[in-house]
């Protein structure tokens, strides 16, 4: 193996980290993946962002992604896939617990972290960005937490951040995996300020001499009108069921709109919308790190079970979107099998110990 070929095994040529002036830049290098987040590129960031968080040079952190499409289009799931396939391999346990130890170290950053999510950010790559301090979004933005399509639930704290949306938007953009612009991203609190694209390389020079708020205070614009917000009524009524079996009950009483939401509902895994709607429940309102422990429980019993791999399969590797999910319906999924998957781990717990 040469050297070069070392590198990129550790995933050193997948993540770039420049200082200039008084800002560390964290690249996401990964343009023809989307930037998919490798347990590699994890492996290169976590221990950076601890250096940096001593180092008295620097006062700031920004993250994003190269290339014109993404910032971070998730976890590098197909990888996960390939290794949860074979069975004997480590990277399903170890993908998650250092993923979601990133999470928290970015949400207990104490110097600014300023995501720019210019473009693409799902699921992992939300986890990157939505738990610093500052989240910058453009008109480029796609979000969305997707993983009910691919047998997963909205992890990486996604039970801790959608919890602090406004009324049960963040139940509908958890079962749904809807795809949201910047406004409804600064309506549904992931964001906190929309800068145009063209501004962005202006932005980063004044984030390398000034501090984030007044740089951020300089360019930061209007995102226009939120079409969530319009939304918000329907939802409200319709995602406040504490059941799945409730919400697709009460979508029928929300016209057309209603129709499209609840069919787009039941073509996510079954035991995925169940998951999620329970995960939501039972971390409402708690600290992230309790979140992400239960998170760690529901992601360990995925990577056992069956419909990950056919979600993956369907979504990532075949492309036909046509998952055979197992249970294939919504009342063939028990409460009792639901609650199992949050029991505790033999194989060991997420913690925090950094
Ligand atoms: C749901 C997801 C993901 C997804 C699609 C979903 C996800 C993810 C990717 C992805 C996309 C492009 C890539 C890649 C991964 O797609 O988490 O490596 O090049 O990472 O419907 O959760």
């Amino acid at each position: 193996m040469t050297v070069k070929d070392r590198a990129a095994e550790a995933g050193g040529d997948e993540i770039r980290f420049e200082r200039v002036g008084r800002l560390g830049i964290v690249t996401l290098d990964r343009p023809r993946a989307l930037n998919a987040l490798t347990l590699g590129m994890i492996r290169h960031l976590d221990p950076m962002l601890a250096s940096w968080a001593h180092d008295h040079a620097i006062e700031a952190v920004a993250i994003r992604g190269a290339g014109e499409k993404a910032f971070c289009a998730g976890g590098d799931v197909r990888a996960v896939y390939e290794a949860g396939r074979r069975g004997t391999d480590v990277l399903t346990y170890e993908f998650f617990f250092e993923e979601y130890r990133l999470n928290q170290r970015i949400h207990r950053y104490a110097k600014p972290y300023v995501a720019l999510i210019d473009g693409i950010a799902m699921g992992g790559g939300l986890g990157l960005s939505v738990h610093g301090r500052y989240r910058v979004v453009t008109e480029r933005t796609m979000m969305a937490m997707p993983e009910t399509a691919i047998g997963l639930f909205p992890d990486v704290g996604g039970s801790w951040f959608l919890d602090r949306a406004p009324g049960k938007i963040g139940a509908y953009l958890a079962l749904t995996g809807a795809r949201i612009k910047a406004a409804d991203a600064l309506f549904a609190g992931l964001a906190t300020h929309f800068v145009p694209t063209a501004d962005l390389p202006a932005l980063l020079d004044a984030l390398t001499h000034t501090s984030p708020e007044a740089a951020l205070h300089r360019y930061a614009a209007d995102p226009g009108p939120a079409p969530l917000a319009t939304l918000k009524p329907r939802i409200d009524r319709a995602f406040a069921e504490p059941r799945v079996a409730g919400i697709l009950a009460a979508l029928e009483h929300e016209g057309e709109w209603g129709a499209a939401t609840a069919a787009d509902l039941a073509r996510k895994s079954p035991t995925s919308l169940k998951a999620t709607l329970r995960v939501l429940q039972l971390n409402h309102r708690h600290e992230l790190e309790e979140c992400l422990k239960r998170e760690f429980r529901l992601v360990q019993r995925c990577m056992v079970g069956h419909d990950f791999y056919e979600g993956i399969r369907a979504v990532l590797v075949d492309k036909d979107h046509a998952p055979a999910w197992q249970p294939a319906r919504l009342d063939d999924v028990s409460d009792e099998a639901i609650e199992a998957m949050f029991a505790p781990l033999d194989t060991g717990e997420l913690d925090f110990a950094h």
